[in-house]
């Protein structure tokens, strides 16, 4: 049995429902309300004292993991690029090819440092701060900071249809959460048409669900 909590409202919750859909992954949703504070009060900090969604719980009954404690009753797994990673275990989202399954880690980690840092930044200050004036400085910074990781992405889809190549990977989920929305941050997303062909690729999966947020 599986838990995500998780936000409708957040990109990095968005990754593992729309891996789920994709694989057609059975569990249960349980929506934290960001807005309202829920990820800061006690009974969600015991789940992830980080205070952040998404969070999976995996019953202990479906994992194979000796090293964990066997009195606990279940494992909780943080962070949205290793939920999706646990999610699409043997599955055609992950490359087995050893340069290709690295190069899948080189872009998930290129999407939390730069990719999410960036913009989902600015899309959480316009659209729900609505430019909140102490955060201006950030957003400006923020913003030019989004160009260049938009216009590097662009440079890699104008060469390739996926990021890795032909086929696509949790990398080009993972970094399709928020780059498809950088329009919300105030970005003109037709500077970047390599980038709308790629979000119409994602988009045609089977099983792909949109993000509501
Ligand atoms: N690196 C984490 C970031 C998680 C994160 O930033 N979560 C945000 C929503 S996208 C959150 O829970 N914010 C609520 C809060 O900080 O109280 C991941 O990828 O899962």
């Amino acid at each position: 049995m599986l838990t995500l909590y998780g936000n409708k409202l957040s990109g990095n919750s968005y990754k593992t429902q729309l891996v789920c859909a994709l694989l057609c992954i059975e569990h249960e949703w349980i929506e934290v309300d960001i807005l309202a504070g829920e990820t800061r009060q006690s009974d969600f900090l015991k789940i992830n004292p980080l205070g952040q969604v998404p969070v999976l719980k995996i019953d202990n009954e479906l994992t194979n993991d000796t090293h964990n404690n066997p009195s606990e009753t279940s494992t909780i797994l943080l962070e949205s690029n290793a939920i999706i990673r646990y999610l699409a275990h043997d599955s055609w989202l992950i490359p087995t090819d050893p340069i290709a399954y690295a190069q899948m880690w080189q872009w998930l980690i290129y999407e939390q440092t730069e990719v999410r840092f960036n913009l989902a930044s600015i899309r959480f200050i316009k659209k729900f701060q609505n430019m909140i004036a102490s955060r201006m400085d950030e957003y400006q910074q923020k913003f030019a900071q989004s160009q260049q990781v938009l216009s590097h992405l662009e440079a890699q889809f104008s060469e390739r249809d996926f990021i890795l190549g032909k086929q696509a990977s949790l990398a080009d989920i993972a970094l399709y959460a928020y780059s498809h929305k950088a329009d919300e941050g105030g970005i003109e997303i037709t500077n970047y048409p390599h980038l709308i062909t790629w979000f119409k690729r994602i988009e045609n999966l089977p099983n792909f669900i949109a993000f509501k947020g």
